[in-house]
């Protein structure tokens, strides 16, 4: 090799790169690269190491940190360590880094060779992936048309549906309000029976409470005294023989010792009502039925009438009509001009309910196309058809889902549910070409969420080729599409 300075041709020393070559000048002392010193130009070479950064011994190994330059012609020229100089391994393909035994046989044409036929075979695959990519283009650019018609129908389809919803709308009310006209009067009978039975109640309940007072009024001089209450041992609830005034704090909390029996039942019987109820409970036992024999003795009758009755409740209840419920619980029942309307109500419900859920159908769909409108599908759509499509990969543990546009998902072999890798975030690129990044996956135990990238790179087919987990539950997918098959002057180059 020749370095030419000022129309003069000079040979270039051994171990240097023509791109370097100008700071090799054997006219002139030599600079060492990193300044440290300027040595005469017949050191450069001498199998003696003088600059620190080696570069006074490209063609030797002489220095441990200096690079020597196979020009491997045929092929494509290489930097190694000039430490692996003469070291008896051939490691430039022309043989040049073994240059004093020369044993190293030139293979730059074999390498080259096999590097050609890979670019070949690698052209091939781009080509037939190229048309592969124009058919995606075609065929994403009648899904775009597919969609923007199905669009415009939608929205002819929702105004038809908005106008159907009102009317149904209309129609409930209109159902709704003659509906609830008929059953207005319904409900005033309703009231009125539950106000009666209130009264009914309250009646009963004042009953109780002046039989009670009656009862406990001793002296019955209509007012209730504290020796009245004393004696009564109904409250004397710790049977000692006595009322002591801790077993009727709700007498003396009236600071006062009597009261009428207004006053009793306002403030005295709500308290004592349970107490005084169980112990009447207590001294009136249950009257016994007409034909059941009375007496001490027959309580062994009676408990064996009482097990036949739980074994055969169906004779007992046969045709004694005052075992029957005195009120019916069950819905009131309406006239035919009422129920007539209840069912058209709820007809006009229905309809009004299906009149809502098919706009909501309409709606959806014209969202669904409107954020699917704005997915970046490559810079002609190449990817849009892939959109809908999922690819599986399975290694020795998983079996791997990727959807593009949409998810990634790992499922163990042994089964279970699958687990989210990520769903579809955004386009980026690596040195190799595009990336699909997938984020918010499936939490991590004690860890981040997961994500996925997945490297795209050309193939004939869409492709899962490998699937690696980096680190834990960060995900590394490459893809093959025919998608990524555009032919560029680069890649040609590239290749090369
Ligand atoms: C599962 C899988 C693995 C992941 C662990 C983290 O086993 O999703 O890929 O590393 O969970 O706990």
């Amino acid at each position: 090799m020749t370095l030419i300075v000022d129309g003069v041709d000079l040979p270039c020393p051994r171990g240097v790169s023509p791109k370097d070559a100008q700071f090799y000048d054997p006219m002139k002392d030599f600079p060492c690269f990193d300044g440290s010193q300027i040595i005469p130009f017949s050191l450069v070479n001498d199998d003696y190491c003088d600059c620190q950064d080696g570069s006074d011994e490209p063609g030797t190994s002489a220095c441990y940190n200096g690079s020597f330059h196979c020009p491997n012609a045929g092929y494509v020229e290489l930097k190694i360590l000039s430490s692996r100089v003469n070291d008896g391994i051939c490691d430039c393909c022309d043989g040049s880094d073994e240059y004093i035994s020369n044993h190293c046989e030139n293979t730059c044409h074999i390498l080259n060779a096999a590097a050609m036929a890979r670019a070949e075979a690698r052209a091939k695959v781009f080509s037939e992936g190229n048309e592969l990519r124009l058919q995606l283009i075609e065929t994403a650019k009648q899904m775009k048309q597919e969609k923007e018609e199905r669009a415009k129908k939608l929205h002819e389809e929702k105004l038809e549906a908005e106008k159907v919803k009102e009317a149904a709308e209309a129609q409930k009310s209109a159902a709704e309000e003659a509906e609830n006209a008929a059953l207005e009067v319904y409900r005033a009978q309703e009231e009125e029976a539950r106000q009666q039975k209130a009264l009914q109640e309250q009646q009963e309940e004042r009953n109780e409470a002046h039989e009670a007072f009656f009862n406990l009024d001793s002296n019955q001089n209509n007012l209730l005294e504290l020796r009245e209450i004393q004696v009564k041992q109904t409250f004397d609830t710790n049977k000692d023989g006595q009322v002591s005034d801790d077993e009727i704090p709700w007498y003396l909390n009236l600071k006062t010792e009597e009261v009428n029996e207004d006053m009793f039942f306002e403030s005295i019987w709500p308290q004592i009502k349970p107490l005084y109820m169980l112990e009447k409970g207590i001294f009136m036992p249950p009257q016994p039925h007409q034909d059941e024999p009375t007496g001490g003795e027959e309580t062994g009758e009676r408990e064996e009438e009482k097990d036949q009755n739980e074994e055969g409740p169906e004779e007992d209840s046969g045709t004694d009509d005052s075992n029957q419920p005195e009120e019916s619980h069950d819905e009131p029942m309406y006239d035919p001009h009422t129920t007539r309307l209840i069912e058209e109500a709820k007809e006009a419900k229905a309809q009004f309910e299906s009149a809502e859920q098919a706009l909501q159908n309409i709606l959806h769909e014209i969202n669904q196309i409107k954020e699917k409108s704005e997915v970046n599908y490559g810079p002609e759509d190449e990817y849009a058809p892939l959109d809908g499509q999922c690819y599986s990969y399975t290694d020795r543990e998983y079996v791997y889902r990727l959807c593009p546009f949409n998810q990634v998902t790992q499922a163990s072999k042994s089964g279970g549910a699958e687990t989210r890798l990520g769903t579809w975030s955004k386009w980026s690129t690596a040195d190799q070409g595009p990336v699909m990044i997938f984020e918010n996956g499936q939490s991590c135990w004690n860890g981040p969420q997961r994500s996925t990238k997945v490297f795209v790179s050309c193939g004939r087919a869409h492709e899962v080729t490998s699937v690696n987990e980096p680190n834990k539950c960060e995900y590394e997918m490459h893809f093959e599409t025919p998608a990524a098959c555009k032919i560029t002057t680069e890649v040609r180059h590239d290749e090369l």
